[in-house]
């Protein structure tokens, strides 16, 4: 096992990673920001390294100063995180060039990942089921983009290759719209991602966004450990993630992450990974893979009772999976919801940055808090606005919402806005409380509130 681990990440991820390797019995290098320097994460580690100025680009992306850091601290691996670096191939190859270990997947792994054309491809070819679409990338002849489009059938989506995330994506309803909008995604494609490779997809209307977690090891060991339903989002920020995901029959889920981690296996996955799909009309459609854990790990942690963040580590140093897919299977427990506590304002979401002048945590039984905040603390303006996750565990989903209920009553933060008045809202939502809401909810909702319709 590690003696040494480099962190190179900030605030509750930072915090989480550091919990992991006190576990193990392995020391924790933090590297920070000026912005971050007097965080209590920080001054609790074993060693940490100053790598630059607030900015981010000055600091938690500044890749020479990270792996300066881990060459005078003498850390043998360096976890990323989740943002960041943590998809970054070129990183990862940077890292283990150095001699360190990437906690993560292989670079060329990453790599097939962040191109999502590569991507799609490799889930096709291991039986992963995608969303309907142009065999890769589209051609320049405006004739055969029709014919595509046609056969595809409208309305359809245009994505850059090297889009993600909601980022790089135009929806065409009509023939008449489409070369143009195909040569517009293209150009912004070229000017944002460096590469203006484009693929064509069918639109699903009214899908939910549903994902499957995976673990995989060296030895082409690989589990499933079930789905989160991400489906409450604004603007392609997840706000409310639970699992299982709500009226999804078992054994949909067990087919569909059967082929997940079939294809784990086959492309030599190591480490932590999670499949997105769309789901609509009760069929799964692949469309992005991340390669990374995701802030959204704990509600899987809680209802499978594996440490994801512990098993990213322990793969990473050359240790087999510590259980089979029939143990976690049979582990499932329960339901769990994380709600994401962000500083903002919770009816226009303006950033709130600034001093916490009073913090108190929920807790009880199922209630889990991740965060690095704490009374004083003071939340920088230069990074995303998450300050924590307040998630929780119920033998049922009623149960878990009642919990989360008490659990945000009970939280106060008091010197700067958060959105939980918005998360109190949400949990005595009659829709939401029925399971099962899809990808547009939210912003529907928030258009109604406030009008007097609600
Ligand atoms: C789609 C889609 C509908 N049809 N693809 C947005 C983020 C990126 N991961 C993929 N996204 C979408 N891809 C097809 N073929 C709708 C979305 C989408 C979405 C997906 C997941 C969660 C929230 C979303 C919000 C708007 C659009």
């Amino acid at each position: 096992m590690f003696k040494k681990i480099l962190v190179a990440n900030r605030g509750e991820i930072a915090l989480r990673i550091q919990r992991a390797c006190r576990e193990l019995g392995i020391k924790a290098v933090m590297v920070y920001s000026e912005a971050d320097r007097d965080a209590k994460y920080v001054k609790l580690a074993d060693e940490a390294v100053c790598i630059g100025p607030a900015p981010s680009s000055l600091s938690y992306l500044n890749m020479p100063a990270i792996i300066s850091a881990a060459e005078v601290t003498d850390a043998e691996a360096i976890h990323p995180g989740y943002g960041f670096l943590s998809e970054n191939a070129d990183f990862a190859e940077r890292v283990e060039k150095s001699g360190f270990t990437f906690i993560g997947p292989t670079p060329e792994n990453i790599r097939t990942m962040g191109d999502k054309v590569s991507a799609k491809q490799a889930m096709i070819k291991a039986g992963v089921p995608c969303v309907p679409g142009s065999d890769g990338e589209l051609p320049d002849d405006p004739v055969q983009i029709r014919r595509i489009a046609k056969s595809i059938g409208y309305p359809v989506i245009i994505k850059a290759a090297g889009g993600g995330g909601g980022r790089g994506m135009r929806v065409v309803h009509t023939e008449a719209a489409l070369v143009n909008a195909v040569q517009m995604t293209k150009a912004e494609a070229g000017a944002a991602f460096g590469n203006p490779a484009v693929y064509m997809e069918k639109f699903l209307q009214n899908p939910r966004h549903v994902e499957i977690q995976i673990l995989a090891d060296n030895f082409k060991n690989a589990v499933y450990l079930g789905e989160r339903d991400c489906s409450m989002q604004r603007r392609h920020q997840k706000v409310i993630e639970e699992a299982p995901a709500p009226g999804i029959p078992r054994r949909l889920v067990e087919k569909i992450g059967e082929r997940c981690a079939a294809a784990c296996k086959k492309l030599g996955y190591r480490g932590a990974g999670t499949f997105e799909f769309l789901y609509e009309n009760g069929e799964f459609y692949f469309i992005e893979m991340n390669t990374r854990v995701q802030v959204e790990h704990p509600v899987t942690e809680l209802i499978t009772g594996v440490d994801i963040v512990r098993n990213q580590i322990m793969v990473a140093a050359g240790e087999k999976l510590p259980f089979t897919q029939r143990q976690i299977n049979a582990q499932l427990q329960g339901h769990a919801i994380e709600c994401r506590i962000n500083a903002e304002d919770p009816y226009n979401f303006m950033p709130s940055p600034g001093r916490i002048s009073m913090w108190h945590a929920p807790g009880g039984p199922g209630v889990r808090v991740d965060s690095h905040v704490y009374n004083n603390y003071f939340v920088p303006p230069n990074y995303d606005s998450m300050i924590g996750k307040i998630i929780v565990h119920g033998d049922t989903r009623e149960q878990a919402l009642a919990r989360m209920r008490t659990a945000l009553l009970e939280t106060v933060v008091e010197g700067i806005k958060t959105n939980i008045p918005l998360h109190q809202d949400l949990m005595v939502d009659a829709k939401f409380m029925e399971g099962g809401t899809n990808i547009h909810y939210l912003e529907e909702w928030l258009t109604l509130r406030g009008t007097g319709k609600r």
